[in-house]
């Protein structure tokens, strides 16, 4: 069904300023929803996750909702508890009351962040690949992953749950390179998930079509989705300043990148 309203949750943050620009020329109409004020959109509604009363009110008469609000770094447990796994948990209750059918649920590489990366000929690694969150952030986003699924079996709640690489106007290191999504690609997956027919609970990979791809876009591509974009054209400068990823460095050794180390290593 082509979508209509959509609730836009996180909208004052990176993602959700890139795709306040893109999405509408997708032909969707935003209804923006933030913690913090959102720049220059006076109706943004301001609320927590953890305000049953506010969801209530904004999913009210939406076709969808892309969920990009909560914590998107590690953190204490019970900060991601709070605005992560019962915020999500929140939002999907609200919906169920509100019969909204979709929702796209902004999840990450880090939900499977501790998976090798692929060397030499490995394959992709595939969207059925074993949950091994790389930190407490990235099980967030597995539950997130459950949530969606038991919504969909119990109450017919359709998701597209988005495994986000890093979705950023460039990207900024080696490892970016393999899991690089651009902002004009974002918006073309979103847009995807959020209309395409009959995707029951249906997990992809989010990224651009990069030379140096480590995931694979099959479960995207059957959404609809064309990536049009790829990170190589940075490789040259990228690589000239940091050197290539080494095998004996953990931080170089996983999907997740220096999530995978304690505590994480930035940037990344
Ligand atoms: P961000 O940190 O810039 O934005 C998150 C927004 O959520 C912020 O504006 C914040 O105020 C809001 N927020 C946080 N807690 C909230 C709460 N309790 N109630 C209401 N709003 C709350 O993060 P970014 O980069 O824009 O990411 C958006 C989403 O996509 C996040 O869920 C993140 O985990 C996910 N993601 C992003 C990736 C990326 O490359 N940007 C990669 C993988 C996942
Ligand atoms: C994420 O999940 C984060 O939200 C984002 O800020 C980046 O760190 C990204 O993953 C990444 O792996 O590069």
């Amino acid at each position: 069904p082509a979508s209509r309203t959509v609730l836009l949750t996180g909208a004052a943050g990176g993602l959700g300023t890139l795709m306040r620009d893109l999405l509408p020329a997708h032909g969707h109409e935003l209804r923006l929803l933030d913690l913090r004020p959102v720049e220059g959109e006076p109706d943004a509604i301001v609320a927590d996750l953890a305000d049953r009363d506010a969801l209530r009110e904004a999913v009210r008469g939406v076709d969808a909702i892309l969920h990009l609000a909560g914590i998107s770094l590690e953190a204490p447990f019970e900060k991601i508890l709070r605005a992560n796994i019962e915020g999500t948990y929140n939002l999907y209750e609200a919906a169920r009351e509100a019969g909204v059918r979709r929702v796209v649920f902004a999840s990450s590489n880090h939900a499977v962040g501790y998976t090798p990366r692929p060397v030499g000929d490995d394959p992709l690694i595939p969207v059925e690949t074993p949950r091994r969150p790389d930190t407490f952030y990235g099980l967030s986003k597995c539950f997130g992953e459950d949530l969606a699924q038991l919504y969909w079996d119990k109450h017919g709640i359709e998701t597209v749950s988005v495994r986000i690489g890093s979705c950023f106007p460039e990207p900024t290191s080696v490892r970016m390179l393999s899991v690089w999504m651009s902002p004009a690609d974002g918006a073309r997956l979103f847009h995807a998930a959020l209309t395409a027919e009959d995707v029951g609970h249906t997990v992809v990979h989010g990224s651009s079509s990069n030379t140096r791809l480590w995931w694979d876009l099959g479960s995207a591509r059957a959404l609809g989705y064309e990536p049009q974009d790829d990170s190589e054209p940075y490789a040259g400068k990228l690589l000239a300043e940091q050197g290539p990823l080494e095998p004996g460095n953990p931080a170089h050794a996983y999907l997740g990148g220096p999530f995978v180390t304690d505590p994480p290593i930035w940037p990344y």
